[in-house]
């Protein structure tokens, strides 16, 4: 115990006694419990730089080749991406999100309100992460959807085998063309920091970075400015007929999510809200069942595609 920890719980300033702590390498000594006194260890700019940068080219050349890509760290991508990383753990498994900070549209339950629901049995999925709900009936409420989101967002990220790359943007899909049969297969991802993506108007051309993967599941959300990336891609390909995106109707949407959540073209399986832009689907608003157990399910699909 170095003493600090009496400062969590507010015992230090009565309890003023003074720990020093030898660290292996400076020998430094680290005066904990009087802040008068108090120091952190000794620190040079470049191990700070090179602490991060060697980690993330590491992590860039151990995920190059991976077994899983998920595109998207929303609500589905990160419920699909928690039941992949915990029950596959030699799984290499990367998150490309678009922006900084991960977790979709799930920081707050709907419109600024903060409470988050969920129908039944999506319930189970709540409790298998351990997080606290009120029992309505045929639906549970969390008391904040963030609560759901850092709990969820906090277990994934644990998992030794899940990497994710935030502010990169999925640009494109490898694909390849099967030479007998003509069919289209994804391969993997095109990605680019998320600034450089939103710049190439203003540049000239920034060739991007490449990620192959064994299978991708996009869950990139319904349309956006970075939305139903992979929907559109397949399009552009002529390998699928957009359907886009429905009116609300929170009974059929949830259930034509969680139902409609499969491979939908060799090596590339969709989840979430994309596929209300795949399949025609409608929007359900601000119920999150649906999301969390398409995860659930795409990630059974995702391990059915290394099955065959
Ligand atoms: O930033 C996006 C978000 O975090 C990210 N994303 C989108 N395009 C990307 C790309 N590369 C990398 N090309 C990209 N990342 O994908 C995440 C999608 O999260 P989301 O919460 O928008 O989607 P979801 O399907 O997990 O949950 C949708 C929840 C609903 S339902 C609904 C409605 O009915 O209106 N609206 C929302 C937000």
């Amino acid at each position: 115990d170095t003493g600090l920890k009496d400062h969590f719980s507010l015992k230090g300033s009565k309890e003023a006694k003074v720990v020093n702590l030898t660290s292996n390498k400076s020998n430094a000594e680290v005066s904990f419990a009087d802040w008068d006194k108090f120091k952190f260890a000794p620190i040079r700019e470049s191990t700070v730089s090179r602490a991060m940068t060697k980690r993330y080219f590491a992590d860039l050349d151990k995920y190059a080749e991976s077994d899983v890509v998920i595109i998207g760290a929303g609500s589905a991508g990160l419920s699909a991406a928690y039941v992949l990383a915990k029950n596959r753990p030699e799984l290499k498994i990367a998150i490309i999100e678009a922006s900084v900070s991960p977790g979709g549209g799930c920081w707050l339950g709907g419109q600024l309100f903060s409470a988050m629901v969920l129908r039944k049995p999506a319930d189970l999925f709540i409790q298998e992460l351990g997080i606290d709900y009120e029992d309505e009936g045929d639906y549970i409420v969390v008391k904040h959807a963030a609560y759901f989101m850092s709990t969820l967002l906090s277990k994934v990220l644990s998992f030794p085998n899940v990497k994710l790359f935030n502010a990169t943007a999925v640009e494109d899909l490898i694909t390849r063309q099967d030479e007998t049969t003509g069919e289209l297969r994804v391969a993997g991802v095109v990605t680019n920091w998320t600034l450089v993506s939103l710049n190439h108007d203003t540049q000239s051309c920034m060739d991007p970075n490449t990620i192959n993967a064994s299978v991708v599941l996009s869950a990139s959300g319904h349309d956006g400015p970075f939305g139903a990336g992979s929907a559109k891609h397949l399009h552009r390909l002529g390998a699928i007929e957009m359907g886009h995106m429905r009116g609300l109707d929170m009974n059929a949407a949830e259930d034509s999510i969680v139902k409609g959540t499969r491979e939908v073209t060799p090596g590339l399986v969709f989840t979430g809200m994309e596929l209300a832009e795949v399949d025609g689907f409608n929007r359900m608003g601000p119920t999150f069942g649906a999301m969390a157990l398409s995860g659930v399910k795409a990630a059974e699909s995702v391990l059915n595609t290394f099955d065959v």
